[in-house]
């Protein structure tokens, strides 16, 4: 492809996600010129990709949601406490439009690779629809976009639909009166389930390892509800940036080893009716001791029992690993859903899958005659989008190099060697272990405000420095050692991807991290480098 007709910006994103739309409005703001480019023929990103049956939230629309503009989150009306998948894609939408957005995306465009030119300290990006130059290159690729596709024998030879719930389809999928299969029981899984099984004649569920799941308690937002928030939105926001996690996590800094039996147990019912992820904040001890956990593993065991009819699929659907060290799911009806007469539960860790045959499955013992199967297998997190663009820096060194036995990078932001590269909510800050569209908007300031900074000084490369990266990497380690995370074969640790190396990812230290962040800014940028553009033709 010819670089002569390369189209020049200032800064090029990668992505039209929550991440990439609010990335586009601030340097543009700025008064630099911009192109974002996305796969897709739409902005959206997660909601753009995710449309399988009861695909939603997790964290509570109110907070799942953007904070930058007061007039935006004055005037959106979320109809229910977790917004469903068209709601939040026709709010990021709304958005687009709001702020005259999408005239700066390129749509239907995957890039490629991104070389670094040392002499004329720009980027030249590569597409498969066309080459772009720019000083700022910012991968707004997400943390969960990268769908992973188990590598079953026969997958590829199936006769009926294949649908990866990260790549659902845009027409409208007809399951009724048909044998459908679903490979996984993560979040996807256990949000679609309940639906698959409603629509399905008969629905396989092929469970590897069974998952945590506390009741969403879902319900439409009423007008009162609305109007307390936003009577005090911004207060709302800053109370709940200080909590763990980053949303109303209803924290309880009391140690469930430290607390009686019976206060124990109505502090974990009161969760439950509750809801949702604060499940994990009923006690300050539950992922840091083993002991501690196994009390909250204990009561959802029970639950389990209570809500699943046959006492076999009750002890299938029960993990006995870590609560949380594996993302807690939120559901609707998912355990009751097994005493459904059309689902069956199999269990494929003791009989693993073998192959796919043209008309269904194999496990060593048993065929499943399927008409669909539906892959809920989850992502190549953190780095698989990144990955799958060749990006080299200084020294034509590749990025899928310096990070062969792991991602490193300074702050999640930004990876040495690598100037004026910038990633959103990149491995090693706390992205998906905190409600992620202020993690979001915070990375995007942060770049943003950094930029506008180096510009303002006619140092226009900026760069983590390599001593500041290896002191953040070993804290991010360090942090996550501490805790029980690394325990489970999670994606956090990238063990879901066969040949990934397994480094815990994500920083465990909301709200810690904002602080560090503001820390670094007011100290001149610490352990970022700056300095001048090379001279034209230098
Ligand atoms: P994305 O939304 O993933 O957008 C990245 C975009 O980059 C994609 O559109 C992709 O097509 C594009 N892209 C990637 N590579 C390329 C390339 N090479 N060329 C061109 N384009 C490319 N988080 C929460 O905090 N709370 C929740 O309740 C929640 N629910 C979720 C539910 C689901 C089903 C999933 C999968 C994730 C959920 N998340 C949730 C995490 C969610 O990913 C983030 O909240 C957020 O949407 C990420 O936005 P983003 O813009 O960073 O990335
Ligand atoms: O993916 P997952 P997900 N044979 O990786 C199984 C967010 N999200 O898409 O555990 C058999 O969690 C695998 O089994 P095992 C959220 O952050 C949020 O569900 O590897 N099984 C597992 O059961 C979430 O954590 C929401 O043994 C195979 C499943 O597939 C993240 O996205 C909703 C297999 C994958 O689970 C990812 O969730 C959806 C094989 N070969 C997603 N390969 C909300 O609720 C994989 N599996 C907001």
């Amino acid at each position: 492809m010819s670089h002569d007709r390369a189209q020049e910006f200032d800064a090029i994103v990668v992505g039209a996600g929550l991440a990439g739309l609010y990335m586009l409005h601030r340097l543009r703001g700025q008064g630099l010129s911009v192109r974002v480019i996305e796969a897709g023929n739409g902005v959206g990103g997660t909601w753009y990709w995710n449309r399988y049956p009861g695909a939603r939230c997790d964290v509570e629309s109110m907070e799942y949601s953007y904070q930058f503009s007061e007039e935006l989150q004055q005037e959106w009306d979320w109809s229910e406490r977790y917004a469903t998948q068209p709601e939040i894609l026709s709010y990021i939408e709304h958005v687009a439009e709001r702020f005259d957005l999408a005239r700066d995306v390129q749509f239907e465009t995957r890039v490629a690779s991104a070389d670094f030119d040392e002499k004329a300290g720009r980027w030249t990006v590569e597409s498969d629809r066309g080459v772009f130059r720019s000083t700022y290159i910012v991968m707004a690729t997400g943390c969960l976009s990268s769908p992973n596709t188990p590598e079953i024998p026969g997958l590829d030879r199936f006769a009926g639909p294949t649908l990866h719930t990260g790549q659902w389809p845009h027409e409208p999928v007809d399951l009724r009166g048909k044998r459908v299969g679903v490979i996984g029981t993560g979040s996807s899984a256990i949000q679609s389930i309940p639906h698959l099984a409603e629509q399905a004649d008969q629905l396989f569920v092929f469970q590897r390892t069974p998952n945590y799941s506390i009741p969403a308690h879902n319900q439409p937002l009423t007008d009162e509800r609305r109007a307390e928030v936003r009577k005090r939105y911004a207060a709302f926001r800053a109370e709940n940036a200080l909590m763990p996690f980053g949303f109303d996590t209803r924290v309880n800094d009391v140690a469930a080893l430290e607390t009686d039996p019976a206060e124990l147990e109505a502090e974990y019912e009161r969760r439950w009716e509750h809801g949702g992820l604060p499940f994990l904040s009923a006690f300050n001890d539950l992922i840091f001791d083993r002991e501690a956990n196994e009390t909250a593993a204990d009561f959802l065991r029970r639950k389990i029992r209570a809500a699943v009819d046959d006492p076999e699929a009750a002890a299938l659907l029960s993990p006995d690993t870590v609560v949380g060290c594996k993302r807690l799911c939120v559901d609707t009806d998912y355990y009751e859903t097994f005493n459904r007469p059309n689902v069956r539960l199999v269990d494929v860790k003791s009989d693993p899958i073998v192959e796919i045959t043209p008309d269904g499955l194999s496990t060593g013992n048993e065929t499943f005659a399927l008409d669909a199967l539906v892959l809920a297998t989850g992502f190549d997190a953190m780095t698989g989008a990144i990955s799958k663009i060749e990006i080299r820096g200084r020294g034509g060194l590749a990025l899928s190099e310096k990070w062969a036995a792991g991602p490193r990078a300074y702050l999640g932001l930004q990876s040495a060697g690598f100037p004026n590269l910038f990633l959103i909510t990149g491995p090693g800050s706390p992205s998906v272990l905190s409600n992620m569209i202020p993690s979001i908007e915070q990375h995007v300031n942060f770049v943003a405000d950094c930029v506008a900074h180096a510009r303002s000084q006619d140092s226009e490369v900026i760069e983590a420095t390599a001593e500041s990266e290896d002191e953040w990497i070993a804290h991010v380690n360090e942090v996550a050692d501490a805790s029980l995370y690394p325990q489970c074969n999670s994606w956090y640790l990238g063990a879901n991807v066969p040949g990934k190396p397994r480094v815990f990812m994500p920083y465990l230290g909301f709200p810690a991290y904002v602080e560090k962040c503001r820390d670094v800014v007011a100290h001149g940028y610490e352990g970022f480098r700056f300095s001048p553009l090379p001279a034209v033709g230098a």
